[in-house]
Order: C-alpha cells, then sequence, then structure tokens
C-alpha cells in the first residue's frame, strides 16, 4: 500500500536543535519506522516493492519519495511497519535530516555492480551517526549489496569488500537481488530481529498465525479477554505479518 500523502504531516521542528543528541531519538510510537537510502538506481523500491508486493519491474523510474505500510501484528497489539522508500537522486538535506531523525532503523543499499554506489553511502551513514549520536550502536542498519544476481563480468564490489565495509561501520550486511526474491524477506527480518528497545521480528509462520487466530476465536467465544488485552507472553513481543 503506497501512501503517498503521508509526508505533509512532518514537520521539520525536530531537526532544528540538531547538536541536542536526545531529540534526533524517535519517540516509542506504534509505527515502527524503517528507511530506505541509496544511491539512484540501485534498487531501494525494488526492494521494498518485492517485499511489500511480491513484484519486480525492469523499468526504472526513479522516485521522488514513498511511504508504504504493512500491518503486522505484535502478540497482543496491532503495530505498523512504515517503510520510507527515499530518492536516490539529490535529496534535499533537511528531508533527508528529518528521515533520519524519525527512523527507527536504516537500510542502506548499493548495487555490486556500482563502486561509486557504496561510496555514495559514506556521507549518509555520516549523517545517520551524526543525528543519532552515541545511541546509533543500538539502532539496527543494514548495509545490503543489491543485484547479486547479476554477471560476475558485470561486478564492481565483491560480497568480501561489503562485508568488510559493514564491519568497518559496525553495521550487519547482506547481499540481495529484488529480481530474484533473493534474501529480500530476510532482509526486513534480519533488521527488525535487530532491534533492542522493544523487542520484535517478523514470523512469516502463516500456519501458527492461523492456529493463533483459531485459538484466538475460541477464546474469546469462551468469553475470555481479546487479544488486545494485557498479554501473559511478558515483556517480549513477537511480531509478525497479518
Ligand atoms: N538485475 C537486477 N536489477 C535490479 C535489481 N533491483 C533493481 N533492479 C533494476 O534497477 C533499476 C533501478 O531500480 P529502482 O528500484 O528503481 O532503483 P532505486 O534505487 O529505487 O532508484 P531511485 O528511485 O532513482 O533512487 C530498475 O531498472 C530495476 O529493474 C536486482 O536485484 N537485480
Ligand atoms: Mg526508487
Amino acid at each position: 500500500m503506497a501512501d503517498k500523502g503521508d509526508k505533509g504531516k512532518e514537520t521539520p521542528k525536530n531537526t532544528e536543535q540538531k547538536n541536542q543528541v536526545t531529540r534526533a531519538m524517535p519517540e516509542q510510537s506504534n509505527d515502527y519506522r524503517v528507511v530506505v537510502f541509496g544511491a539512484g538506481g540501485v534498487g531501494k523500491s525494488s526492494l521494498v516493492l518485492r517485499f511489500i508486493r511480491g513484484t519486480f519491474r525492469e523499468t526504472y523510474i526513479p522516485t521522488i519519495e514513498d511511504t508504504y505500510r504493512q500491518v503486522i501484528s505484535c502478540n497482543k497489539n496491532i503495530c505498523t511497519l512504515q517503510i520510507t522508500d527515499t530518492t536516490g537522486s539529490h535529496q534535499f538535506p533537511a528531508m533527508q535530516r528529518l528521515s533520519i531523525t524519525k527512523g527507527h532503523a536504516f537500510i542502506l543499499v548499493y548495487s555490486v555492480c556500482s563502486k561509486q554506489s557504496l561510496e555514495e553511502l559514506r556521507p549518509i551513514w555520516q549523517n545517520i551517526k551524526d543525528l543519532k549520536g552515541p545511541d546509533v550502536v543500538n539502532i539496527p542498519v543494514m548495509l545490503v549489496g543489491n543485484k547479486n544476481d547479476e554477471s560476475t563480468e558485470l561486478r564492481e564490489v565483491t560480497q568480501a569488500e561489503g562485508q568488510a565495509q559493514a564491519t568497518a561501520w559496525g553495521i550487519s550486511f547482506m547481499e540481495t537481488s529484488a529480481k530474484t526474491n533473493h534474501n529480500v524477506t530476510e532482509l526486513f527480518q534480519e533488521l527488525l530481529n535487530m532491534e533492542k528497545s522493544r523487542i520484535v521480528s517478523l514470523q512469516l509462520d502463516v500456519k501458527k498465525h492461523k492456529k493463533q487466530k483459531k485459538e484466538k476465536k475460541v477464546k474469546e467465544s469462551n468469553g475470555a479477554i481479546p487479544e488486545n488485552g494485557e498479554g501473559a507472553a511478558g515483556a517480549k513481543e513477537k511480531c509478525q505479518l497479518m
């Protein structure tokens, strides 16, 4: 579900005092906001569309900025995974700062066929570190080498080089292909698994989810507390795609 009208609601007030590190930390809310950054044409939109809709298109349509929402269930609560697909070309610095400030997790995408696209992530990673301050170590960030389906002749960045860059930055790493659907769900799942302040994870176990739904129905028909009541599972919440 693309929600292109959402951007107007954001106000840049929080970025004005960017020297105060605490200001850059987003509030805890029912939304879990993931921001996808990377140079033009590396496959940001393709990864998001593959994940949200299961589709892939060969034609290249540059993005201005799109926000997608996916309803996920967090055991006893429904929450929203909000994915911001940013532009790869000439993003306004204020827009980038706002996305970073509001983001709970980040995906930094380059194309394995372009060393330049990996280099272009450097200033973005620096901005994330500057705005998040020391708390950046607790924020899920994944470096992603996309287009790993491409032939070895076209490759400019080896898997080892990508991994080495991620290690140097202290973040996680994965190679993906939006085209062949390699590691796409795993990317989002891993990212949520890395969240430390609230324990969220994507579970794509449809059978289990159906079983939970069935059990809920039985409980409710027995007069038990509905699912949005206080849970017995304790602090750990597992989230799952609905
Ligand atoms: N071979 C291959 N091509 C891909 C892959 N992902 C994307 N592409 C192609 O790369 C081109 C750019 O993809 P987009 O997803 O639009 O790139 P983007 O990063 O969103 O670009 P901007 O919106 O301009 O920043 C398109 O022609 C896609 O078909 C992939 O995994 N493998
Ligand atoms: Mg795009």
